[in-house]
């Protein structure tokens, strides 16, 4: 290539976009997107990750609905720092009344999870700089509205956290799985709460097997479900009319879909997750 057209080149990167107002190097890199609706005007379907996509004037936009949402799955558990909000001048781009959540939990399309910041006071055409009054850890960051949402560029900064868990990618019955964990001073994993569920959620993804066994086991003595740490079984995941007891069964949770927990024989074989 020529100095010339190298140069052509360099320039044509870096006015892709326009003028990047919210340019950052603390990025979180990975992330897959989705949104309530998608907006379409002229041949163009303003999907989720226009919101990502690094072009300042390409926007995500739903439609004007009651209760309108955008989520990104940063496909890890952050420590986040900031949001920074960009969206170009228009007369519908204005989100002063949207909200940021961060949180861990996929219910209801993640806003359950808890705000962050309630945005008011939304500047056009600038970078919009948010930061959480307190300290917040989520693998998922929404962004939901009572009418439409416009993002025209959304950039999150973050330290990414150390797992808890980690999957063990051999297949053994519950039995060998939780002597291998235990043989290491460890244990199989528990998941008290949607935090813990995100991390194992996190760790199955990579299993070569449809289910990884966890720490839960079933004790026909007793006809109660328990984590084999002692916990007691309060929150759950379970597959609708999926958690029948029976001796021999323990629960193993789905590597791929919603991550749902199934009753399962203690001698089938799966992949297992073990606390580090
Ligand atoms: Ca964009």
């Amino acid at each position: 290539m020529s100095w010339s057209l190298l140069i052509i080149s360099l320039i044509g990167i870096a006015i892709v976009g326009g003028t990047d107002l919210c340019n950052t190097t603390c990025l979180i890199p990975n992330g897959t997107t989705s949104q309530s609706t998608v907006y379409t005007s002229e041949g163009t379907n303003f999907t989720s990750e226009r919101a990502i996509n690094g072009n300042m004037s390409e926007c995500a936009h739903t439609l004007e609905q009651q209760s309108s949402w955008w989520t990104i799955d940063l496909l890890a558990v952050y420590n986040i720092s900031s949001i920074k909000i960009y969206n170009t001048e228009h007369h519908n781009s204005d989100i002063s009344d949207a909200s940021i959540h961060i949180g861990n939990s996929r219910e209801n399309n993640s806003i359950a999870n808890n705000v962050c910041k309630c945005i008011t006071n939304f500047i056009k055409n600038s970078c919009n700089d948010f930061q959480c009054n307190t300290s917040m850890l989520g693998r998922y960051i929404t962004l939901s509205a009572p009418k439409h949402l416009v993002l025209c560029e959304v950039r999150i900064c973050g330290t990414k956290q150390e797992s808890p868990f980690e999957l063990i990618k051999e297949n053994k019955t519950w039995e060998d799985a939780l002597s291998h964990c235990r043989d290491q001073n460890k244990d199989l994993a528990s998941i008290l709460d949607a935090d813990s569920q995100a991390w194992a959620e996190l760790e199955a993804r990579a299993a070569d097997t449809p289910f990884v066994w966890l720490a839960l086991h079933y004790t026909c003595i007793l006809e109660v479900w328990f984590w084999v740490d002692d916990h007691r079984l309060e929150f759950n995941r379970w597959a609708p009319e999926n958690n029948t007891g029976d001796c021999d069964m323990s629960g193993a949770m789905q590597t791929r879909e919603d991550h749902l927990w199934f009753s399962m024989s203690d001698y089938d074989k799966f992949n297992f997750i073990c606390t580090k």
